[in-house]
């Protein structure tokens, strides 16, 4: 059996990064919803994420999305997340909400617009200077929609180009995260589409460019714990931005549309030891809660992945290891499914606990009437970004 002294302690030293923009009001491309007492401003959503690290004990930085986050004073809103017991994290440029963009940003045939996507990443370096910020967390919306109409070698060449633009401008222990996408808003070739394409960039650039695996951006069926478990062995996993998709690019919240595909990819991890914080594996959300209160949503979400990660602890990875050897098959497949089918609920409101948290935390933060509170002092809350 796995050590539950062990298991315990690797859980409680978990980090899980929540987005920004998953706090603001969001939708799809038919309607943004709003709902009361979401957050009007950077400032609000670092609260918020605080308030969801009070409730877990496991999720104490937020990532931020710029422009939307935009502030005065970067360092200011650092030590305002501070106060409130929780950091910056990853730093999200956007280079794909500007017309300039309607042909890219960074792969764009005019090089005005390059150099304006380009001039925006390195302002988003600057301004991880100010947050204290490790990663720079990159998406492209970059492609073509007809066969055609731009070179793919060419746009390689300056996607090539800036990339190592902002590597060069990056400090000593900052890193780059290459995320990819299968397709849209493109829907013909997207330049960054896949980890292969992604992970030879980062080989280019260097050890400090690597792969983010955002889960709702692969086609149906993909087996996405192989490419962590690859990544992860080539040290080129960055981090994950994790999320659940029953058809594309859902952003429903992690865990909800397949939990043993969550667990599968949290055993990778534990296997590989990619929860060792010297691997910097770096386990953030990347959602939109378009229909649900976000707070809770949030919560819930940040629990899914420490029930999957407490699952994959419980791996006898000794017994695996010896049916694996033997070439037991059954039995291997035993010792995984054993680990998948235990009830860890117990276990984690025991961690809780020891954390000095309620061991329900949603039914903690329902009682709590926080957001009470915030339906009465927020009016005229912030659209995320996506539809603003
Ligand atoms: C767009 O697909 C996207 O969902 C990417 O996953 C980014 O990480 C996110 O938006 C924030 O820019
Ligand atoms: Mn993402
Ligand atoms: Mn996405």
């Amino acid at each position: 059996m796995a050590d539950r002294t062990a298991v315990l302690a690797a859980l409680r030293a978990q980090h899980i990064e929540t987005p920004s923009w998953a706090y603001g009001n969001s939708g799809t491309r038919f309607k943004v919803f709003t709902q009361e007492g979401v957050p009007r401003n950077a400032y609000e959503k670092v609260d918020d994420a605080a308030t969801v690290h009070r409730f877990t004990g496991v999720a104490p930085s937020v990532a931020l999305h710029i422009p939307w986050d935009t502030v005065q004073d970067y360092a200011d809103l650092a030590a305002h997340a501070t106060g409130q017991g929780i950091s910056l994290g990853a730093i999200n440029p956007n280079v794909f909400q500007e017309d300039d963009y309607r042909l890219g940003s960074v792969c764009n045939p005019d090089p005005a617009v390059r150099q304006k996507a380009l001039a925006h990443l390195l302002e988003c370096v600057d301004i991880m200077d100010a947050t204290g910020s490790a990663d720079l967390s990159l998406w492209f919306a970059d492609g073509t929609n007809y066969p055609g109409q731009d070179s793919i070698r060419a746009r390689q060449e300056r996607l090539s180009e800036a990339l190592r633009a902002v590597y060069d401008r990056l400090g000593g222990n900052q890193r780059m995260l290459l995320e990819y996408k299968l397709f849209e808003p493109s829907f013909y070739t997207t330049d960054v589409p896949d980890w292969g394409t992604s992970y030879a960039h980062c080989v280019d650039l260097g050890s400090r460019a690597q792969v983010l695996v955002d889960t709702g951006h692969h086609a149906p069926g993909t087996n996405i714990e192989f490419i962590v478990a690859f990544l992860l062995h080539r040290a080129r996993l960055g981090g994950f931005h994790f999320n659940s998709r029953f058809y594309a690019d859902d952003d429903l919240m992690v865990g909800a549309a397949d939990p043993f595909q969550l667990f599968r990819i949290m055993s990778e991890i534990v296997l590989g030891g990619g929860l060792e914080p010297a691997n910097g594996v770096a386990f953030m959300l990347d959602q939109c809660h378009n229909i649900e209160p976000k707070i809770p949503a949030l919560i819930r979400s940040v629990l899914n992945v420490q029930e999957a990660t407490a699952k994959a602890l419980l791996i006898d990875a000794d017994a695996l290891h010896r049916a694996q050897s033997e070439g037991d098959v059954l039995g291997a497949n035993a010792v995984v499914m054993d680990a998948f089918n235990t009830d860890v609920r117990p276990l984690l409101a025991e961690l809780r606990e020891d954390m000095g948290i309620d061991p329900d935390p949603i039914a903690a933060y329902n009682r709590s009437g926080h957001f009470d509170k915030l339906r009465a002092e927020r009016t005229g809350g912030a659209a995320a970004g996506w539809g603003a």
